[in-house]
């Protein structure tokens, strides 16, 4: 891709939004706090077994206490947006959309008030995986089609709620991963394992049609006089083929397609992909005529969650999950000279690959209408077992070069015609990090959890903050925010 100059935000268009992310799970603790109901993570989390260090986000970061002091960290940062979830227990504690909570109203109205006081401007999401253990308990959660009414009323009820404030919403974050590792392997909750079977098709198909209910439902009510804009956020590793032979340039777009095109060709072309009728039959469900209708361009802009990315080598019987058996592929770590794709960073899965980012851009735009897209999710962790001092937690220079890096290749993906409007970094705190717990750190902003779950910006953030502010890197003695 050639050699890249230093990049800056007047690479970047006017009106382009930089912020930060988290999820409501991740950082909010409070799990009994403001008349909140129990969520699926909270009773995942219940079996220890299931959590790596066999924590949960009972406490969390705290966040429900401290966002008062976030919100003020990120504007002393300098970020333009925060995208965090609503809790669905929180705003409906049972899921059945009939007795909302006031309490869980108010929080979410003080933390997007504070967010606006300081010029920041809300991303909502409404589905980050927290469903109301009632909704699973009573009726098989995503499994079941009843679940596509509960969301639309609890997605009604936050428009009517926030809406007059929040312009930017997102449904459902990564459908996939709810659907494979959700309902198929069952490391996330609920813990369902039915790898083989129709379960992961299911549960993503009633995402899908819940994303497009809830979709109709801004249009109609609330889009004239809200005039804001819903998207949905999918993840998607990038896939480049691992050699020049035509069964693995085949195997690699069908990656894509059991990835984005799961979810994207419902909206953008009528039905699922081809490939996935082929390989799947009748476990992929069929859409209704009235279905395709409903998810029929059923969406204002693309959000991408993206971290790495991966060679894709046709396999007939590969190793992995049942769902890459299908696709037989296998995903390869190293180029085909035997030299790893990138660097890695502290989760299994996570290497370092710049311009994966910029290749995945450009076929969303390519294949997708080019389309709005916002990067809801970018960033790199480190391992907290490798941390021994304060100092070194700091100094995350690796997470420098991941978002130099990264961010660059936005720029260019921008210059080569993808309509990219917004990126977040991925995440604003370290975090309870789903089935790893707290043993991988993630944030621009170090959480103490032995001292009072102090913050502490670290390297990154003092970084994007000099980035943000159009400042050259050379000048980077600025630690004011470390002070105060
Ligand atoms: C995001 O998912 C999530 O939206 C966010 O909440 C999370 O904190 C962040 O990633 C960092 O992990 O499939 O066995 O490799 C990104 C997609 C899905 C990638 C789960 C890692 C790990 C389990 N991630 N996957 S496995």
């Amino acid at each position: 891709d050639g050699a890249l100059k230093e990049v800056r935000r007047s690479d970047f268009p006017e009106g382009f939004v930089f912020g930060v992310a988290t999820s409501a799970y991740q950082v909010e603790g409070a799990r009994r706090e403001g008349g909140k109901g129990d969520s699926i993570w909270d009773v995942f989390c219940e079996k220890k077994e299931n959590i790596m260090d066999r924590s949960n986000g009972e406490i969390a970061v705290d966040q429900y206490h401290r966002y008062k002091e976030d919100v003020e960290l990120m504007a002393k940062l300098g970020f333009g947006a925060y995208r965090f979830s609503i809790s669905w227990p929180r705003i409906f504690p049972d899921g059945l959309g009939t007795k909302i909570s006031a309490e869980g109203v108010a929080y979410y109205n003080n933390l997007i008030d504070s967010l606006l006081e300081k010029g920041i401007q809300p991303y909502a999401t409404l589905y980050h995986w927290d469903l109301p253990y009632n909704l699973h308990n009573s009726m098989g959660g995503w499994l079941s089609e009843k679940i596509v009414e509960y969301f639309a009323l609890y997605a009604e009820a936050c428009f009517a709620n926030f809406g007059d404030r929040v312009k930017h919403w997102i449904t459902i974050n990564e459908p996939l991963q709810t659907a494979v590792n959700g309902y198929g392997v069952g490391i996330f909750a609920p813990g369902v394992r039915e790898d083989t079977s129709i379960e992961p098709y299911l549960a993503a198909h009633h995402q899908l049609l819940a994303h497009a209910a809830a979709y109709a439902v801004y249009k109609e009510k609330f889009k004239a006089t809200q005039g804001g804009d819903v998207g949905l956020v999918l993840d998607c590793e990038w896939a480049e083929a691992f050699s020049d032979k035509e069964e693995d340039k085949i195997a690699t777009e069908r990656r894509l397609d059991f990835q984005l095109g799961w979810y994207l060709d419902p909206i953008f072309y009528g039905d699922y992909p081809a490939v996935m009728r082929q390989r799947l039959g009748d476990k992929l469900p069929k859409l209704s005529e009235k279905d395709k209708e409903l998810l029929s361009n059923a969406i204002d802009f693309v959000g991408l969650n993206h971290y790495t990315s991966r060679f894709i080598s046709h396999v007939q019987k590969p190793r992995g999950i049942h769902f890459y058996q299908v696709q037989e592929m296998e995903r390869i770590a190293k180029w085909n000279n035997g030299e790893v794709i990138g660097d890695k960073a502290a989760s299994e899965w996570l290497y370092i690959v710049p311009w994966g980012i910029r290749r995945t851009l450009n076929y969303i735009a390519t294949r997708y209408r080019n389309p709005k897209i916002y990067v809801t999710e970018n960033g790199m962790d480190e391992e907290d077992s490798e941390i021994s001092t304060l100092s070194e937690a700091l100094n995350d220079i690796k997470r420098v070069g991941y978002f130099k890096g990264y961010i660059a290749a936005v720029a260019q993906a921008i210059r080569d015609g993808a309509d990219v409007r917004g990126y977040f970094a991925w995440s604003f705190l370290d975090n309870f990090e789903w089935a790893q717990g707290y043993t991988k750190r993630f944030g621009l902003v170090y959480v103490d959890y032995k001292n009072g779950l102090t913050r502490h910006p670290k390297a990154s953030a003092l970084w994007f903050s000099r980035f943000l502010k159009g400042e050259d890197d050379e000048d980077n003695n600025n630690t004011e925010i470390n002070k105060g």
